[in-house]
């Protein structure tokens, strides 16, 4: 059908100022889907009332119209307006029946966004605004409604037909070449929560008994022959159903949970009522094509997606702006499980280490915004490390702030608040305040303002009036690159304890920072001391001290929190990698001095101390990575920052070479493959262990990864010696990856890996080596967990090349990012966020990504990816 004005881009930014409620309340929704790959007809039911006085907006976008009715009279063309992104009824009465027919194409759909063909099967995403990719639609979190879905499909090519909810009805059409199912769900929910499935699947069975004594049959549907793989997953659900019992008392609702594994699938995960999708890559595993990395990963998103069915689903967010509060209040859920799971101050490290690289170099850069931003052009664009990373930090902060008990308390009220409704983040707070008494409007700041703040520590020496004190002043400041003008105080809950030679020599504290300086005394200790500042992390800021080697080697030897112990370690590594990295850029050799000296005898005891597990001895040996550092310092040259990192790889294998030997042939393989955390442990130490006795070019280290690559009974061991393998060079290299690639050609997730150390790899020939990639027979530019792998880990994870002063890395990234925009710009928008570290890098850099932002924007991109272009370039 016609649209009535000319295909029109909306320009204008979407305001959370502008904000209104809707005209009319959907009381219920049937869908009728005729599913056929190239033409699939969508007839919808909407029972429509008026909620206040204005139109009906229906959103659509790449649907065809065929029919709209009103309580059963077919409407002319005239009756209403249809533009490229909107049907709009008006005059409608207090209660109507509205009818709309289209028609769309899921095979030729390839940006994955509402429905499309993945394997030959039938799948959905709707979130954030996919759904108006189906049918008109108010698709907007605030309109809730109960939908009942009715499927038809070809019975031979889509045995299963899934969708939300409970299946109350199913049977054969077309005397058995055509069957349908229906499904109701009975939990209003808006439409970014809608899902179907139809296809061809190998399923795994179990069950849930809940805490009320409900069975709950559980179901995972994944490729034929993929079943034993999705084993892993299902044990992670059933921990993550009992665990959402037992801390936040939270207990399942329908009768049944499903979980699909896709292949092709923008993000992670999507937490559609109980019917969740999942990128395959986070669903499968087992011991030979998957990394204990994978294992984490899986157990933690398959909790992740559980959580949401509280925290995103029964309370769901008024309006987009509102993202942190299912995404940050569930990450701080999924990361409270994995600690409960595995290793409380090893996951700590983990995600501190994942906020850094991720969040604090966005919150430096272009795309900096509040973990509840104002504006936003793409909501796609804003699934970003602050919303969910962040996010989950203000919540851990708040628990930090109240307590275990009040946090708990103001949680329930939460959920029984709120429960069935479209919140707001004020709405969430409220809560906690009605619980506690307590008054969290200065924390509010949090979610408002852009930025790391900067948490500066001065000690001064005791001072002999009236009796010996010393004073400890915090100071808070917000940097002005960060964007906002005039940013107000936060609260910043700081933990902290006195450390001595010989262990702490105070309690732990807890100080409030509120206004911009506060100061605490303590009285004279008789002894010198380093200050254990921000234990377990106990807020998101950079932390400013005058500390010293000898303050951090102190904390590295003394500290009872294992966190700051890490931390210690981590800021001399990174004091060691900027000083070399400045003396690289200046043409310097590297210099072995006292301060390298001692960081490589404290790794030493810390390897030999039995109180430490494996896990954290790894963290512990692995420096800060490269983006830590260009992020913290003013300008760098990324090279010589990666050069600098590898200089301290080498140091500690040449230091601690005899200890790294001894424990890599202590650790070798425990026989029967396990992936909990203490087996996954041994293996990252082992591997670490190797890792950096190959920074030394040591051939016996090259026959030991040989031998390891031949021998490995698991893919963390295998791809570590293939990694460590692709370090050292020389020959062995291709014959290893041509190896590599035959044995595992038949497994798409571990070809991902094949191409993502292909991608990460310091090629000798140089840029053509990574172009000959994309034109690999195994290459899909449509699949984007293979774009990802790839194009990917080029740009993240290849400083030599990517960064490579000629700009052929630049430009080679560039081309993938606009060819994958054609297909996908949701994949291609994300993608080029990689330029986001520019104003980081040396001028030469600078300029270099600075025009390769002016091509892509000349090159009218879509959307998603005009939006960061032009943040990144800030012109
Ligand atoms: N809510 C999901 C994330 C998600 C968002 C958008 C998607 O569309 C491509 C897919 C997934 C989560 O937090 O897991
Ligand atoms: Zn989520």
């Amino acid at each position: 059908m016609k649209t009535d004005t000319a295909p029109k881009q909306k320009q204008t930014p979407t305001r959370l100022a502008d904000y209104t409620p809707p005209n009319f309340n959907i009381e219920a929704v049937s869908l009728d889907f005729d599913l056929n790959p190239k033409e699939t007809t969508i007839r919808s039911q909407l029972t429509v009332t008026r909620l206040a006085p204005g139109p009906l907006v229906l959103d659509g976008e790449d649907i065809t119209l065929k029919s709209v009715s009103l309580d059963g009279k077919t409407l002319k063309r005239s009756d209403y307006s249809l533009t490229q992104t909107q049907l709009i009824l008006k005059d409608l009465p207090e209660r109507s029946l509205i009818e709309i027919e289209t028609v769309c194409n899921p095979s030729e759909n390839s940006t994955l966004m509402g429905l499309y063909v993945s394997g030959g099967r039938f799948c959905t995403q709707c979130e954030a605004e996919g759904f108006r990719r189906i049918t008109y639609y108010p698709d907007r979190p605030d309109v809730l409604s109960v939908f009942r879905v009715r499927l038809q499909a070809d019975l031979k090519d889509y045995p299963y037909l899934l969708a939300n909810g409970n299946m109350v009805e199913s049977g054969a059409l077309d005397g058995g070449q055509r069957h349908y199912a229906i499904w109701e769900d009975p939990f209003p929910k808006p439409a970014y929560l809608f899902a179907l499935v139809a296809g061809e699947f190998d399923i795994l069975e179990d069950s849930f008994t809940t805490m009320t004594g409900r069975d709950i049959p559980l179901t995972i549907y994944v490729d034929p022959g993929d079943a034993s793989r999705a084993e892993y997953a299902m044990d992670s659900l059933k921990r993550s159903m009992k665990w959402d019992e037992e801390v936040f008392g939270r207990e399942y609702d329908l009768d049944r949970f499903m979980i699909v594994a896709v292949r092709d699938f923008n993000f992670g995960a999507m937490e559609n009522k109980g019917l969740n999708i999942f990128n395959s890559s986070l669903l499968l595993a087992d011991a030979a094509t998957a990394t204990d990395m994978n294992f984490e990963r899986i157990e933690s998103v398959v909790a992740h997606e559980y959580f949401h069915n509280w925290t995103g689903n029964r309370i769901t967010c008024r309006d987009w702006f509102q993202l942190c509060l299912k995404e940050g209040f569930t990450v701080f859920r999924d990361q409270e499980f994995s600690a409960d799971q595995r290793d409380r101050a090893v996951q700590r490290i983990k995600d501190v280490k994942a906020l850094r690289m991720r969040q604090f170099a966005e919150d430096a850069g272009p795309l900096s915004h509040p973990v509840r931003p104002s504006e936003y052009m793409k909501i796609d664009n804003f699934y970003t490390a602050t919303i969910y990373e962040k996010g989950a930090e203000l919540i851990r902060m708040l628990k930090t702030m109240l307590g275990e008990d009040d946090f708990r308390k103001g949680s329930d009220v939460y959920f029984e608040r709120l429960d069935g409704t479209a919140a707001t983040v004020e709405q969430f707070l409220e809560s906690f305040e009605i619980a506690t008494g307590r008054d969290l409007s200065q924390f509010m700041r949090w979610y408002e303002q852009a930025g790391t703040p900067e948490l500066s520590v001065e000690v001064e020496s005791p001072v002999n009036m009236p009796v010996s004190l010393t004073k400890i002043t915090f100071t808070q400041k917000f940097s002005p690159a960060s964007g906002q003008a005039d940013k107000q105080p936060v609260i910043i809950p700081i933990r902290w304890q006195a450390i001595g030679d010989t262990g702490p020599i105070t309690e732990p504290q807890l100080t409030l920072l509120k206004s911009k300086e506060n100061a605490v005394s303590l009285p004279d200790m008789g002894e010198d001391f380093s200050l254990s500042i921000l234990q377990d992390f106990s807020a998101p800021v950079i932390l400013k001290t005058r500390q010293t080697s000898k303050d951090h080697l102190r904390l590295m030897g003394q500290d009872p929190n294992a966190f700051k112990r890490w931390e210690a370690g981590q800021t001399l590594a990174r004091e060691l990698i900027g000083t070399q990295a400045k003396a690289i850029e200046s043409g310097q050799m590297p210099k072995v001095n006292k301060a390298l000296r001692g960081y490589c005898q404290a790794l030493g005891k810390t390897l030999d101390d039995v109180n430490f597990n494996s896990s954290f001895k790894a963290l512990a040996l692995t420096p800060p990575a490269a983006t830590e550092i260009i992020q913290a310092s003013e300008t760098s040259d990324p090279i010589a920052v990666s050069l600098a990192g590898e200089w301290l790889s080498r140091a500690i294998g040449d230091t601690l070479h005899e200890d790294l030997l001894n424990l890599y042939h202590a650790l070798s393989d425990e026989g029967t493959f396990s992936p909990d955390a203490h087996s996954a442990g041994r293996r990252a130490l082992r591997n670490r262990c190797l890792s950096l006795l190959a920074s030394r070019q040591d051939p016996v280290v090259a026959g030991l990864a040989i031998e390891q690559l031949g021998t490995a009974t698991n893919m963390t061991d295998e791809l570590a010696a293939l990694m460590t393998l692709t370090k050292l060079g020389g020959k062995r290299v291709e014959t290893s990856m041509t190896e590599f690639f035959e044995k595992w050609k038949n497994n798409p997730l571990v070809i991902d890996k094949w191409f993502s150390v292909q991608g990460m790899r310091k090629h000798d020939s140089g840029i053509e080596a990574i172009e000959a990639l994309v034109n690999h027979s195994a290459y899909d530019p449509r699949n984007p967990n293979r774009v990802r792998s790839l194009i990917g880990s080029f740009a993240m994870a290849n400083p030599h090349m990517f960064h490579a002063v000629d700009g052929s890395g630049y430009a080679f990234f560039t081309q993938q990012v606009l060819d994958m925009d054609s297909r996908n710009p949701q994949v291609a928008a994300r993608l080029l966020g990689a330029y986001e570290v520019w104003r980081k890098l040396d001028a030469k850099r600078q300029g270099l990504i600075k025009a390769q932002l002016r091509h892509v924007i000349g090159a009218a991109p879509s959307k998603n990816v005009m939006e960061i272009a032009n943040k990144t370039l800030g012109e």
